[in-house]
């Protein structure tokens, strides 16, 4: 059997889910568990969504939202279990053990690092975003897709694609798009919702971590310490995006923030440009991605990661 019809076997067999995704959950990890958790819900079956906290609360515009983490203490009673948006159970953190004590789990994914932990694994690397992969799955299923549920995927397919302007925006990216507004999607309204709602101490950040910036060897760097966020009185979600922005300076091919989240112990999220693959970089520190966007947390102080950090970048590019 191919993998999609397992997958959609196990959707229409079953009667009860739970949706999990990844910590620091973006678009794409909301935006696959809401659209499919809600197209399940309307074809009468049972779902929980658990997403590690925090819950970024930018994406509560999308339907069912406040379902989130909603009982998701009580999944004894659940047959399944699904991984949206994750390579494997580590990015769930201490929710693993929940997911992992499900007789029947499946993992829906587009990350090249796959683990191949489940049941049964639905990863395709080549899918611009998860919800992209959702899409596919409900229409081969013959599941609802409405409205609200196009919404959710497009919103994820936005993100993850830089709206439509990172590598991965390819043919197909554009051909989920414009089925997502044949099936009702909005993206005026979804890009207005996840794009120009910045907060004051967001954009106080940001001008900090510009004015920080350092640009040499095609590397751009910043960073922020947890004093800062304190002294804008920010949250962690404030500091979301401040990358992307950096990452549109002329130049640099290899784009750095580093955020310390606690004391020795720093949140580096990388971006590659050109032929720059930042997923190696981020795979040395234990983390992971994908080619133009990636990961990690190093147990250092913040001059020393920087330190590690530039110097591998320096030291791969020579090979
Ligand atoms: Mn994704």
């Amino acid at each position: 059997m191919k993998k999609i019809d397992e997958v959609c076997k196990i959707l229409i067999d079953y009667k009860s889910f739970a949706l999990f995704t990844h910590i620091n959950a973006d678009g794409d990890a909301i935006g696959s568990i809401l659209g499919l958790g809600m197209s399940l819900e309307i074809a009468g079956k049972k779902v929980k969504y658990v997403v590690p906290e925090p819950v970024p609360v930018k994406f509560n515009f999308l339907k069912n939202f406040q379902l989130i983490n909603k009982d998701a203490e009580k999944l004894s009673n659940i047959e399944v279990g699904i991984l949206l948006d994750a390579a494997d159970t580590n990015r769930i953190d201490e929710l693993r053990s929940h997911l992992e004590g499900f007789g029947v789990t499946v993992n829906i994914d587009h990350h090249l690092t796959n683990g191949h932990f489940a049941t049964v694994n639905f990863v395709d690397g080549n899918a611009p975003s998860t919800t992209a992969i959702v899409l596919e799955i409900l229409e081969h299923a013959h599941l609802p897709i409405n409205a609200d549920i196009s919404n959710a995927l497009f919103a994820g397919l936005l993100t993850d694609t830089g709206s439509f302007h990172y590598p991965n925006a390819n043919r197909d990216a554009f051909l989920y798009g414009a089925k997502l507004l044949d099936y009702g999607a909005d993206p005026a309204f979804i890009a207005n919702k996840i794009f120009e709602m910045d907060t004051m101490p967001h954009q106080k950040l940001l001008g900090l971590a510009l004015l920080r910036m350092e640009v040499t060897d095609r590397i751009a760097y910043s960073y922020i310490m947890r004093k800062d966020i304190e002294e804008f009185n920010a949250s962690d979600e404030d500091t979301e995006g401040i990358i992307d922005v950096m990452r549109k300076i002329r130049d640099a091919e290899y784009i750095v923030l580093f955020k310390e989240t606690r004391k020795r112990e720093v949140r580096v999220s990388l971006r590659g440009k050109n032929s720059a693959d930042v997923r190696i970089i981020a795979e040395q520190f234990g983390g992971g991605g994908h080619r133009a966007a990636a990961g990690c947390t190093i147990g250092e102080q913040m001059q020393e990661a920087i330190n590690e950090v530039l110097s591998l970048i320096k030291e791969i590019r020579k090979e």
